[in-house]
């Protein structure tokens, strides 16, 4: 992707500019010693038992890296991340603080401190234990946005299993695939969740999934919509095993360094979606040390990420590294806009949150909403802001910083991956001063690198892949699997060193500054969200009448990005609104309704070079108006000049 999407990062002036941090910011950061990064380079990789020091250890480490077979962090360590995130805060005297403060429908709240939080956290560890749970066995979760949800986390973290958290918006069918992967024996789902005041169904799409895979399975269900439906007796009600088991106190189970903490699966560049698997020790240091030194997080804080716990983002941010310093962490049911576009704003009052971690698409909808919204609270609480999931543009992150900070709140604009468990690039918010549009360097520890395609860093300027150089704590364990030579794996280890294909393309500036352009290759990222295309273009292939299609992402103003699918019916089928209805419901089937396309555009033909191979490319620039100056590569170049047409016509 070249990177005439984002003039706004390309200007000179947007490279030259430099945001000091607020003054009244720096004076009470966790982190103002300008000397770190120097320090982490002299004493690599010895410099993250920084991280590792903010975690309490059953057993002490040996090494801080071992890279003898594989890349374990923190080795001959053990531990417990419920533990972490819960019982060391209540030795610590603040029983009575709030670990989870959650805003639900219609002004429906609930607040948990860590002394509720652990009541709980035990009984359902002890529920799931007689059901038969163990160390390793692998939970999948498929709840909404309420405090079960990090709950169930927990629980399972504190014996030892492994918890799958699935979005609660994907399909009956994608949650049986992940179910079906990772081999999993239980699920803790609940009955329905709301949006904009509305009841929906989970449990059917849950009934459906453990009716898909071959394994049987074991289901919780909690009870959200409060409705006294017959849901069946197939399942285990989640209040009735959590009163069954009130007052019971599980040992956390220690876990090494290297054990999986959670898996989760995120959209590749092959039809499937890939299970990420992190680690204990690794991974909880990561995000804590993240909270700290980029969100600046401390114990009496309240932070609030907007994202859902479904994603990398919420597993973070939301639930294991703000409780691992035992901060107060907000999570929120529903949408920003209902029921008034004040939603977040009155939250923020409320709570007096201190951090506020949200997505540039969220940004890019307060802006066109207007001020009036967030001006008309006190947000004065405010200390920070974070992005986080694509690129912010120059005029967003203004509007980010002049009408939520205030002017007076640095924004850190965090780049990371849900391969990578927690943030890799960003400033830090007490020492280097911001550059809109730029997510910044590496951090302390971590190394970065532009390249072309053979490997060379490219100048200056000039835009490549951003590869990581190094490993970092929070790598997730799966990435090196397959990373011996001719494997298509990310990770390589050869006589060029230690290089991890991120899949973005990006520029860095004279400055070390990291501007990130967007994905590469078959990812689109759609508010957020990361979808590959090729799961997409299966799902509609199989749709009775399709014979071919392609997948790109549309520039959007609010979504940054928006699906387009291009759609040839099969001989004698004719393109007709039911056809174009049945290739979304594919799409909402496969994977769920966040991923329907926005725009199908039938056509005769793709654009498809002498071998067969789709162009994508080409269909990328016709979908957002760009010149395709030469069409020579083409078998079928006269489908250009139609789609073209086409496309101008819809827009
Ligand atoms: C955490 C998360 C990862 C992809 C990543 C990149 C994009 C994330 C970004 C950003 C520009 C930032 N991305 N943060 N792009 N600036 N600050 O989002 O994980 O869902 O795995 O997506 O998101 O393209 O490769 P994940």
């Amino acid at each position: 992707m070249d990177d005439a999407r984002f003039p706004q990062l390309r200007s000179p002036a947007a490279d030259e500019e430099r945001l000091p941090p607020p003054a009244s910011f720096v004076e009470q950061a966790n982190v103002t010693d300008e000397s770190i990064r120097r320090e982490f380079e002299q004493n690599w990789p010895a410099c993250w038992k920084r991280a590792a020091t903010l975690l309490d250890w059953s057993t002490p480490y040996d090494r801080v890296l071992d890279t003898d077979d594989g890349y374990t962090w923190f080795d001959g360590g053990s531990l417990n991340a419920a533990y972490n995130c819960v019982d060391r805060h209540l030795e610590a005297g603040r029983k009575n603080q709030a670990a989870i403060k959650w805003e639900g429908k219609l002004g429906e709240t609930r607040t948990y401190t860590y002394q509720d939080l652990s009541r709980e956290v035990n009984a359902l560890a002890a529920a799931l234990r007689d059901l038969g749970v163990e160390a390793d066995d692998v939970v999948t979760v498929y709840m909404p946005m309420i405090p079960e949800l990090p709950i169930t986390m927990l629980a399972c973290a504190r014996i030892g299993a492994v918890h799958s958290v699935v979005f609660a918006g994907f399909s009956g069918d994608a949650l049986a695939t992940r179910m079906e992967n990772s081999n999993s024996e239980y699920l803790l789902t609940c009955d329905g969740y709301y949006r904009r005041g509305t009841a929906y169904d989970l449990k059917s799409k849950a009934d459906n999934a453990c009716l898909a895979v071959p394994q049987s399975v074991e289901q919780v269900v909690v009870d959200r919509l409060g409705d006294d439906r017959s849901l069946g007796d197939d399942y285990h009600d989640y209040g009735d095993l959590v009163a069954d088991h009130e007052g019971a106190d599980v040992d956390p189970v220690a876990r090494d360094a290297d054990d999986d903490l959670f898996l989760i699966y995120t959209s590749g560049t092959t039809g499937q979606p890939k299970a990420v698997r992190h680690t204990t020790g690794g991974y909880l240091s990561h995000v804590a040390w993240t909270s700290h030194a980029v969100l600046d997080l401390e114990p009496d804080d309240t932070h609030w990420c907007s994202a859902d716990v479904g994603w990398i983002t919420g597993h973070s941010y939301i639930v294991y590294g703000p409780l691992a310093l035992g901060a107060t962490t907000v999570m929120y049911e529903g949408t920003p806009d209902h029921p008034e576009r004040d939603r977040l704003w009155e939250i923020v009052e409320r709570n007096a949150v201190d951090v506020f971690y949200t997505a540039p698409t969220a940004i890019r909808a307060f802006m066109k909403w207007g001020s009036e919204h967030p001006d008309s609270h006190d947000l004065s609480s405010l200390r920070l802001l974070g992005t986080v999931g694509e690129p912010i543009d120059e005029t967003a992150w203004r509007w980010y910083y002049e009408h939520i900070g205030d002017e007076e709140c640095p924004i850190v604009d965090t780049w990371w991956q849900t391969e990578t468990g927690g943030v890799l690039l960003s400033t830090l918010p007490g020492v280097d001063p911001m550059r809109p549009g730029a997510a910044g360097p590496a951090l302390p520890g971590v190394e970065a690198d532009v390249v072309d395609a053979t490997g060379k860093s490219v100048d200056p300027g000039e835009s490549g892949s951003l590869v990581v150089t190094r490993p970092w704590p929070g790598m997730a364990a799966s990435l090196c699997e397959g990373a011996d030579p001719g494997a298509d794996s990310p990770v390589t280890h050869g006589t060029g060193g230690w290089t991890y294909r991120t899949g973005d393309s990006a520029r860095v500036d004279r400055d070390g500054y990291i501007h990130l352009l967007g994905r590469e290759g078959d990812v689109i990222n759609v508010a957020g969200h990361r979808l590959g295309t090729t799961e997409l273009e299966s799902a509609i292939v199989g749709v009775d009448g399709v014979a071919e299609a392609a997948v790109v992402g549309g520039d959007h103003d609010l979504k940054g990005t928006e699906v387009y699918a291009y759609v040839s019916p099969r001989k004698n089928v004719s393109a007709t609104e039911p056809l174009r209805e049945r290739v979304r419901e594919a799409v909402a089937d496969a994977i769920g309704p966040f991923a329907t396309p926005d725009t199908v555009v039938f056509t005769p033909d793709l654009p498809k070079t002498r071998s067969g191979k789709v162009m994508r490319r080409y269909l990328e620039r016709i979908t957002n108006g760009e010149e395709l100056s030469d069409t020579s590569a083409l078998r079928n170049p006269e489908i250009v000049g139609e789609l073209e047409s086409i496309v101008e016509d819809i827009s």
